[in-house]
């Protein structure tokens, strides 16, 4: 992680240049934000707390996929598109597994070569290892940081295994989710509930030998959306193709993303929305911390091994484990 300055700008003149549309405050603010140190926690609350009434006007948007669907290709072509409309564009990423080298994801920029030079966009990766928890809290602050700092679309990747689409899923607006034409040719190998958050589908790589591929795997997938959302009654996605590399179907994606966005606005959904998405993350919040400190407290340190033993060797049931070990958290805390 990039060390902060050794003499660290007070927090109030960093939301005011943050708000001033300042690139470096805002890479520092989101660097304060990542810490995990205790007094950086602290500020970085103070930063948010000072900065909240100026977040809530950008559109997000979460774009998920298999390693390789054409993520970050598709994000520079998307958010290209977007800076020629007049628009600023933040990129985030959720990656509890990214593997980070000197302050980016190795590859990632490459990967976003328009954007990595626009002076129209702001390009971060997400940090290293931690828990998906951490990681999800930290990009969701960063995102209420961009939206302080102006800008109008924040996108965020995240990579289409394990949680991270469903932590990316609550906390944005609209859920774009690309596929590989042939990939399965099916949706059995694609998890349910992916498809459940899923409000727009892009089969990305729609080019040469792959267009007509790709063309029939939109309609088959087209087709099996209808049947597995239809009873839901919440209307089926819209599944689209796209080529990145050929600029092609990006801006039917993000007329279709605008559209969804001025639906939630317009039925007063978005506020509901995202009141819901605050609750959870409360939520979220409270159950990481209280892990920690369980997990911290000095009597549960001393004999969870000992009780883990017990437990492994059957001389008593997991549930009388954790019942000491609660008990043991609950009478000195
Ligand atoms: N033919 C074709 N290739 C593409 C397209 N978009 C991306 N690719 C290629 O697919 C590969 C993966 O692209 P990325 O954009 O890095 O994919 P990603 O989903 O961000 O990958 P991870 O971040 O590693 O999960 C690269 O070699 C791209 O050049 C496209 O529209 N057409
Ligand atoms: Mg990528």
């Amino acid at each position: 992680m990039t060390e902060l300055d050794p003499e660290p700008m007070p927090v109030h003149e960093l939301a005011v240049r943050i708000v001033a549309g300042e690139r470096r405050a805002l890479a520092k603010a989101v660097t304060l934000v990542e810490s995990t140190r205790s007094d950086h926690a602290e500020q970085a609350q103070a930063l948010l707390a000072l900065l909240a009434p100026r977040a809530g006007g950008s559109v997000r948007v979460a774009i998920s996929g298999v390693p390789g669907v054409g993520k970050s290709t598709f994000i520079d072509a998307l958010g290209t598109l977007l800076i020629s409309l007049g628009k600023k564009v933040a990129v985030l990423a959720i990656d509890p597994s990214s593997v980070i080298s000197g302050g980016s994801i190795l590859g990632d920029k490459t990967r976003m070569p328009r954007l990595a030079l626009s002076d129209q966009a702001f390009v971060r990766p997400s940090p290293a290892g931690g828990s998906l928890g951490g990681v999800a809290r930290r990009t969701r602050e960063a995102l209420l940081l961009c939206e302080a700092a102006g800008f109008d679309v924040i996108l965020v990747e995240t990579v289409g295994v394990g949680q991270s689409e469903f932590a990316a899923a609550e906390m944005v607006d609209v859920f774009l989710l690309l596929m590989l034409a042939g990939a399965g040719d099916d949706l059995q190998g694609i998890k349910r509930g992916i498809l459940e958050v899923a409000d727009l589908v892009a089969i990305t790589k729609a080019d040469g030998s792959n267009r007509e591929r790709a063309e029939n795997a939109r309609l088959q997938y087209e087709q099996a959306l209808r049947l597995l959302r239809g009873s839901a009654g919440d209307g089926s996605p819209e599944v689209v193709t796209s080529s990145a590399l050929e600029d092609r179907g990006v801006e039917p994606v993000w007329r279709a993303i605008e559209a969804k966005y001025r639906a939630l606005q317009d039925t007063g959904m978005l506020e509901r929305k995202r009141a819901a998405q605050r609750g959870v993350w409360l939520k979220n919040v409270l159950e990481h911390s209280l892990q920690q400190r369980f997990f911290a407290h000095p009597s549960v340190v001393r004999q969870l091994p000992e009780i883990t033993s017990s437990v492994e060797r059957s001389d008593i049931t997991p549930e009388e484990g954790a019942r000491r070990l609660l008990a043991l958290f609950d009478s000195e805390t």
